[in-house]
Protein backbone atom coordinates (compact mmCIF):
# COMPACT_ATOMS: atom_id res chain seq x y z
CA UNK A 1 0.00 0.00 0.00
CA UNK A 2 1.50 3.51 -0.88
CA UNK A 3 -0.68 6.48 0.71
CA UNK A 4 -3.69 4.35 0.91
CA UNK A 5 -3.39 3.20 -2.99
CA UNK A 6 -3.00 -0.61 -3.76
CA UNK A 7 -1.05 -0.89 -5.64
CA UNK A 8 -1.88 -2.65 -8.75
CA UNK A 9 -1.36 -5.99 -9.94
CA UNK A 10 0.18 -6.36 -13.60
CA UNK A 11 0.16 -9.83 -15.62
CA UNK A 12 2.32 -9.71 -18.86
CA UNK A 13 1.05 -10.87 -22.20
CA UNK A 14 2.58 -11.73 -24.89
CA UNK A 15 0.93 -12.38 -28.55
CA UNK A 16 3.55 -14.94 -29.94
CA UNK A 17 3.09 -16.28 -34.22
CA UNK A 18 6.16 -18.85 -34.66
CA UNK A 19 8.59 -16.93 -32.41
CA UNK A 20 10.60 -19.93 -30.96
CA UNK A 21 13.99 -18.27 -31.64
CA UNK A 22 12.83 -15.61 -29.18
CA UNK A 23 9.99 -15.94 -27.07
CA UNK A 24 12.03 -18.52 -24.58
CA UNK A 25 14.61 -14.96 -23.90
CA UNK A 26 11.94 -12.53 -23.37
CA UNK A 27 9.55 -15.05 -21.40
CA UNK A 28 12.45 -15.25 -18.82
CA UNK A 29 12.75 -11.25 -18.88
CA UNK A 30 9.30 -10.49 -18.54
CA UNK A 31 9.34 -13.22 -15.27
CA UNK A 32 12.31 -10.84 -14.10
CA UNK A 33 10.08 -8.04 -14.39
CA UNK A 34 9.63 -6.37 -10.50
CA UNK A 35 6.28 -5.77 -10.99
CA UNK A 36 5.28 -8.64 -13.33
CA UNK A 37 2.52 -11.53 -11.63
CA UNK A 38 1.91 -13.78 -14.13
CA UNK A 39 3.26 -13.96 -18.07
CA UNK A 40 0.77 -15.58 -20.23
CA UNK A 41 1.91 -16.08 -23.96
CA UNK A 42 -1.03 -16.48 -26.62
CA UNK A 43 0.02 -18.68 -29.59
CA UNK A 44 -2.05 -19.09 -31.94
CA UNK A 45 -1.15 -21.40 -34.99
CA UNK A 46 2.48 -21.39 -34.66
CA UNK A 47 3.77 -24.14 -36.56
CA UNK A 48 7.21 -24.14 -34.74
CA UNK A 49 7.99 -24.85 -30.78
CA UNK A 50 6.89 -21.36 -29.74
CA UNK A 51 4.41 -22.77 -26.96
CA UNK A 52 6.96 -25.24 -25.66
CA UNK A 53 9.78 -22.97 -25.37
CA UNK A 54 7.27 -20.74 -23.75
CA UNK A 55 5.99 -23.13 -21.40
CA UNK A 56 9.95 -24.08 -20.64
CA UNK A 57 10.97 -20.82 -19.87
CA UNK A 58 7.69 -20.16 -17.25
CA UNK A 59 5.19 -18.93 -19.47
CA UNK A 60 1.58 -19.42 -18.90
CA UNK A 61 0.68 -19.97 -22.75
CA UNK A 62 -3.33 -19.75 -24.14
CA UNK A 63 -3.85 -21.28 -27.39
CA UNK A 64 -5.89 -20.06 -30.08
CA UNK A 65 -7.62 -21.55 -33.40
CA UNK A 66 -5.54 -19.98 -35.93
CA UNK A 67 -7.09 -17.34 -37.75
CA UNK A 68 -7.81 -13.99 -35.64
CA UNK A 69 -4.99 -11.09 -35.65
CA UNK A 70 -2.49 -10.43 -33.08
CA UNK A 71 -5.46 -8.03 -31.38
CA UNK A 72 -7.30 -11.03 -30.67
CA UNK A 73 -4.20 -13.07 -29.25
CA UNK A 74 -3.66 -9.79 -27.01
CA UNK A 75 -7.22 -9.66 -26.15
CA UNK A 76 -7.29 -13.85 -25.14
CA UNK A 77 -4.48 -12.99 -22.99
CA UNK A 78 -6.25 -10.03 -21.06
CA UNK A 79 -9.01 -12.76 -20.55
CA UNK A 80 -7.03 -15.20 -19.36
CA UNK A 81 -6.19 -13.23 -16.45
CA UNK A 82 -7.71 -10.73 -13.80
CA UNK A 83 -4.75 -8.77 -12.93
CA UNK A 84 -5.30 -5.20 -12.65
CA UNK A 85 -3.00 -4.31 -15.37
CA UNK A 86 -1.55 -5.88 -18.43
CA UNK A 87 2.09 -5.00 -19.93
CA UNK A 88 2.14 -6.16 -23.46
CA UNK A 89 5.26 -7.37 -24.52
CA UNK A 90 6.15 -8.70 -28.37
CA UNK A 91 7.90 -12.01 -28.74
CA UNK A 92 10.30 -11.32 -31.18
CA UNK A 93 12.38 -8.52 -29.14
CA UNK A 94 16.13 -8.63 -28.99
CA UNK A 95 18.30 -7.09 -26.33
CA UNK A 96 15.26 -6.79 -23.87
CA UNK A 97 16.26 -6.43 -20.21
CA UNK A 98 14.12 -6.82 -17.33
CA UNK A 99 14.47 -3.27 -16.47
CA UNK A 100 13.47 -1.98 -19.17
CA UNK A 101 10.38 -3.38 -17.91
CA UNK A 102 10.21 -2.29 -14.79
CA UNK A 103 11.15 1.01 -16.50
CA UNK A 104 7.80 1.14 -18.49
CA UNK A 105 5.82 -0.28 -15.14
CA UNK A 106 7.06 2.13 -12.72
CA UNK A 107 5.49 5.53 -13.90
CA UNK A 108 2.23 3.44 -13.85
CA UNK A 109 2.76 1.90 -10.41
CA UNK A 110 3.67 4.86 -8.87
CA UNK A 111 0.32 6.82 -10.46
CA UNK A 112 2.40 9.25 -13.16
CA UNK A 113 1.06 7.35 -15.83
CA UNK A 114 -2.11 5.32 -17.02
CA UNK A 115 -0.65 4.28 -19.87
CA UNK A 116 3.37 3.77 -20.18
CA UNK A 117 5.47 2.63 -22.90
CA UNK A 118 8.78 2.04 -23.97
CA UNK A 119 9.78 2.45 -27.76
CA UNK A 120 12.65 0.80 -29.67
CA UNK A 121 16.03 2.34 -29.82
CA UNK A 122 16.55 4.70 -32.85
CA UNK A 123 19.32 6.42 -31.78
CA UNK A 124 19.04 10.04 -33.20
CA UNK A 125 15.75 9.43 -34.46
CA UNK A 126 14.48 9.05 -30.70
CA UNK A 127 13.45 12.09 -29.72
CA UNK A 128 11.46 12.38 -32.80
CA UNK A 129 9.49 8.74 -32.18
CA UNK A 130 9.15 9.29 -28.66
CA UNK A 131 6.68 11.83 -30.01
CA UNK A 132 5.46 9.79 -33.10
CA UNK A 133 1.68 8.46 -31.66
CA UNK A 134 3.11 5.18 -30.38
CA UNK A 135 2.34 2.04 -32.61
CA UNK A 136 4.97 0.33 -30.42
CA UNK A 137 3.62 -3.49 -29.10
CA UNK A 138 5.90 -2.59 -25.54
CA UNK A 139 3.44 -1.04 -23.05
CA UNK A 140 1.51 -1.13 -19.86
CA UNK A 141 -2.36 -0.09 -19.30
CA UNK A 142 -5.28 -0.90 -16.91
CA UNK A 143 -7.40 -3.89 -18.05
CA UNK A 144 -9.89 -0.89 -18.25
CA UNK A 145 -8.32 0.67 -21.36
CA UNK A 146 -7.99 -2.46 -23.44
CA UNK A 147 -11.31 -3.59 -22.78
CA UNK A 148 -12.63 0.52 -23.69
CA UNK A 149 -12.02 -0.78 -27.44
CA UNK A 150 -15.20 -2.30 -29.21
CA UNK A 151 -14.27 -5.75 -30.83
CA UNK A 152 -15.16 -4.56 -33.91
CA UNK A 153 -12.15 -2.69 -33.62
CA UNK A 154 -9.61 -5.34 -32.42
CA UNK A 155 -8.58 -5.88 -35.78
CA UNK A 156 -4.26 -6.78 -36.98
CA UNK A 157 -2.01 -3.79 -36.08
CA UNK A 158 -4.49 -1.23 -35.15
CA UNK A 159 -5.08 -2.16 -32.19
CA UNK A 160 -2.24 0.20 -30.47
CA UNK A 161 -3.87 3.23 -32.35
CA UNK A 162 -7.29 2.07 -30.58
CA UNK A 163 -5.49 2.32 -27.20
CA UNK A 164 -4.04 5.82 -27.75
CA UNK A 165 -7.40 6.91 -28.80
CA UNK A 166 -8.68 5.75 -25.36
CA UNK A 167 -5.80 7.20 -23.46
CA UNK A 168 -5.92 10.29 -25.76
CA UNK A 169 -9.95 10.99 -25.21
CA UNK A 170 -9.62 10.36 -21.55
CA UNK A 171 -7.44 12.95 -21.61
CA UNK A 172 -4.92 10.92 -19.41
CA UNK A 173 -1.38 10.73 -19.15
CA UNK A 174 1.08 8.97 -20.75
CA UNK A 175 5.31 8.00 -20.19
CA UNK A 176 6.64 7.57 -23.26
CA UNK A 177 10.82 5.86 -22.74
CA UNK A 178 13.37 4.47 -25.16
CA UNK A 179 13.83 0.99 -24.01
CA UNK A 180 17.99 1.31 -24.92
CA UNK A 181 19.56 -0.81 -26.67
CA UNK A 182 16.32 -3.12 -27.69
CA UNK A 183 15.10 -4.02 -31.18
CA UNK A 184 13.23 -6.54 -32.96
CA UNK A 185 13.67 -9.63 -35.31
CA UNK A 186 11.95 -8.00 -38.57
CA UNK A 187 9.57 -9.27 -40.91
CA UNK A 188 12.44 -9.30 -43.62
CA UNK A 189 14.69 -11.43 -40.94
CA UNK A 190 11.16 -13.75 -40.24
CA UNK A 191 9.89 -14.34 -44.03
CA UNK A 192 12.36 -13.41 -46.08
CA UNK A 193 12.36 -10.30 -48.30
CA UNK A 194 10.08 -10.37 -50.66
CA UNK A 195 7.04 -11.93 -48.39
CA UNK A 196 9.10 -9.47 -45.58
CA UNK A 197 8.46 -6.48 -47.29
CA UNK A 198 4.62 -7.59 -48.88
CA UNK A 199 3.83 -7.64 -44.87
CA UNK A 200 5.61 -4.23 -43.66
CA UNK A 201 3.75 -2.52 -46.65
CA UNK A 202 0.57 -4.04 -45.66
CA UNK A 203 0.87 -3.53 -42.14
CA UNK A 204 1.52 0.12 -43.11
CA UNK A 205 -1.39 0.57 -45.37
CA UNK A 206 -3.49 -0.22 -42.32
CA UNK A 207 -2.14 2.25 -40.38
CA UNK A 208 -2.61 4.71 -43.04
CA UNK A 209 -5.92 3.61 -43.42
CA UNK A 210 -7.03 4.99 -39.73
CA UNK A 211 -6.17 8.73 -41.09
CA UNK A 212 -9.92 8.42 -41.81
CA UNK A 213 -11.18 6.73 -38.94
CA UNK A 214 -8.78 9.19 -35.66
CA UNK A 215 -9.42 12.78 -35.50
CA UNK A 216 -6.11 14.94 -35.59
CA UNK A 217 -7.30 16.02 -32.19
CA UNK A 218 -6.55 12.67 -30.63
CA UNK A 219 -2.77 13.18 -31.25
CA UNK A 220 -2.99 16.81 -29.77
CA UNK A 221 -4.41 15.73 -26.54
CA UNK A 222 -1.83 13.00 -26.58
CA UNK A 223 1.11 15.16 -27.11
CA UNK A 224 -0.70 17.44 -24.22
CA UNK A 225 -0.14 14.48 -21.84
CA UNK A 226 3.13 12.97 -22.62
CA UNK A 227 5.35 13.18 -20.05
CA UNK A 228 9.25 11.51 -22.29
CA UNK A 229 11.09 10.04 -19.63
CA UNK A 230 14.70 9.15 -19.77
N1 LIG B 1 -0.72 -14.96 -31.27
C1 LIG B 1 -0.49 -14.13 -32.31
N2 LIG B 1 0.57 -13.33 -32.26
C2 LIG B 1 0.79 -12.51 -33.31
C3 LIG B 1 -0.05 -12.46 -34.43
N3 LIG B 1 0.43 -11.52 -35.29
C4 LIG B 1 1.55 -11.03 -34.71
N4 LIG B 1 1.78 -11.63 -33.52
C5 LIG B 1 2.86 -11.40 -32.54
O1 LIG B 1 2.79 -10.06 -32.15
C6 LIG B 1 4.09 -9.54 -31.99
C7 LIG B 1 4.29 -8.35 -32.91
O2 LIG B 1 4.08 -8.76 -34.25
P1 LIG B 1 5.09 -8.40 -35.39
O3 LIG B 1 4.66 -9.14 -36.60
O4 LIG B 1 6.48 -8.57 -34.91
O5 LIG B 1 4.78 -6.87 -35.63
P2 LIG B 1 5.78 -5.66 -35.73
O6 LIG B 1 6.73 -5.77 -34.58
O7 LIG B 1 4.91 -4.47 -35.63
O8 LIG B 1 6.48 -5.79 -37.03
C8 LIG B 1 5.06 -10.69 -32.25
O9 LIG B 1 5.38 -11.30 -31.03
C9 LIG B 1 4.23 -11.61 -33.13
O10 LIG B 1 4.61 -12.98 -33.02
C10 LIG B 1 -1.20 -13.32 -34.44
O11 LIG B 1 -1.99 -13.32 -35.37
N5 LIG B 1 -1.35 -14.12 -33.36
MG1 LIG C 1 8.03 -7.31 -34.25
Amino acid sequence: MTGGRRTPTIDVVVPARNEGLTVADVVSTCRGCTYARDVIVVDDGSTDDTAEKAAAAGARVVRRERGGSKAHAMAAGVHAGDADAVLFVDADLRGLASHHLDDICRPFVEGRAVMSIGTFDYGMWNPLVLRLPPTTGERVVPRWVFDAVPPAKLDGYTIEVMLNEVIAEGRLPTVARVMTGVSHRTKREKFGPVEGWRRTWRMFWQLVGLVRVVRLRTYFFYLRDLTVER
